[in-house]
């Protein structure tokens, strides 16, 4: 990928690039918990975008997207926003470091990827997390700090493209570590990581190839549910709730503002179980603890599908040691924790039953914790 990327800067442009590349992210548990203020417990994968960058002495920015095959050109005042939605992020990670008082100048970039678009990997996160930690090593000598970078990449999915998205995706982008998950308390952002290299399992991403766009899904509106909930509590996010607090003013809140706190309320309290568990090596845990989220998603957050569904069951079906939706779902991959001697045959049982009833194969990639942002 670098050198295809150096090459087509080099064909459009006659400067000398610096590269840069941050990655995708997995979620071991602890979904939609992050704009509740609670836990998650995410990790960066070797799935990456990268990008070729050179100041280019004016004030305008001009990027190629290899994987799209579209250029964009845009200025750095606000008004300048251009059309092409991936052209947004950058463009959001520019005005969100100037609005910081940092500095960004005039650039020229080439990127591509391979994060699977759409699949729950948090793409759109990579994207800018890339840019974001370029910037500040290009122009703003190191000092913006990475909690941050990871806010700059949060506030332009606010600001520039319509998803009112937590920190999770972003954090993890920017602060990931190679073999670690990352314990994070979205209230006080304090984190931790944890190795995570088990010898009898791995984790197994199953990519139904529904296409999910958190855009142009409900992932706001459940977000709203939530808020809707704290308030009537008189609480600042569903953080302290507890499901006697819920209970207590069930008859005030509707039937599907209940059930979408009483998912986080659950959830949260997956994510400290499913710690406890890691730390005492016991992934049987850790797996019975996936299942319930997946149930909790599906049944009362709402953010499944039939063939995510489907792919829960074939997990359950073939004792598989958890399976659950991973990220703001509505599509997507399923994420698994999975015995190593199993991989291969659960494997072809999947990709028959999900091809006999839905005509197509899932893609599947092992999962390989790696490094976040970083220069090439
Ligand atoms: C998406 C969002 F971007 C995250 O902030 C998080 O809420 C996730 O959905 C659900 O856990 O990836």
């Amino acid at each position: 990928m670098k050198e295809k990327i150096l090459e087509e800067f080099r064909r459009r442009f006659d400067t000398s690039p610096e590269l840069y590349a941050s990655s995708g992210r997995i979620n071991l548990i602890g979904e939609h918990t992050d704009y509740n203020e609670g836990y998650v417990f995410p990790g960066a994968i070797d799935k990456v975008i990268m990008a070729a960058i050179a100041p280019n002495g004016s004030d305008m920015v001009r990027v190629y997207s290899m994987d799209i095959g579209e250029y964009a050109e845009f200025g750095l005042r606000e008004e300048d926003a251009p059309e092409q939605s991936w052209a947004r992020y950058i463009f959001g990670v520019c005005r969100e470091i100037l609005k910081r008082g940092g500095e960004v100048k005039g650039f020229d970039a080439v990127f591509a990827g391979n994060v699977p678009l759409g699949a729950g990997l948090s793409s759109s996160a990579a994207l800018e997390s890339c840019f974001a930690f370029a910037l500040d090593d290009m122009f703003n000598c190191n000092r913006i700090g990475k909690l941050t970078l990871a806010r700059i990449g949060q506030s332009t999915e606010h600001n520039y493209c319509g998803v009112k998205c937590g920190i999770m995706d972003q954090f993890a982008s920017i602060m990931g570590k190679k073999g670690k998950l990352i314990r994070l308390d979205c209230r006080s952002m304090d984190y931790e990581y944890f190795p995570f290299a088990p010898e009898e399992y791995e984790l197994l991403l199953v990519d139904s190839k529904v296409k999910h766009e958190l855009a142009d899904s409900p992932y706001n509106k459940r977000r709203e549910s939530c808020e809707r909930v704290a308030n009537k509590l008189g609480l600042p996010s569903l953080r302290e709730a507890t499901k006697e607090m819920l209970d207590r003013i069930r008859d005030d809140i509707s039937a599907e503002d209940y059930s979408r706190a009483k998912f986080v309320i659950e959830e949260k309290e997956r994510v400290l179980a499913v710690s406890d568990a890691l730390l005492a090596r016991d992934y049987e845990t850790v797996g019975r603890k996936m299942y319930e989220t997946h149930d909790g998603l599906s049944k009362d957050y709402e953010v499944s599908c039939e063939e995510l569904d489907f792919l829960n069951d074939l997990a359950r079906e073939n004792r598989v040691t958890g399976s659950r939706i991973m990220g703001g779902g509505f599509g997507g991959c399923t994420i698994n924790l999975i015995k190593k001697d199993q991989t291969e045959a659960f494997i072809a049982k999947v990709k028959e039953k999900f091809a006999e009833r839905y005509g197509h194969e899932p893609a599947f990639y092992p999962v390989v914790i790696s490094d976040g942002a970083r220069r090439v």
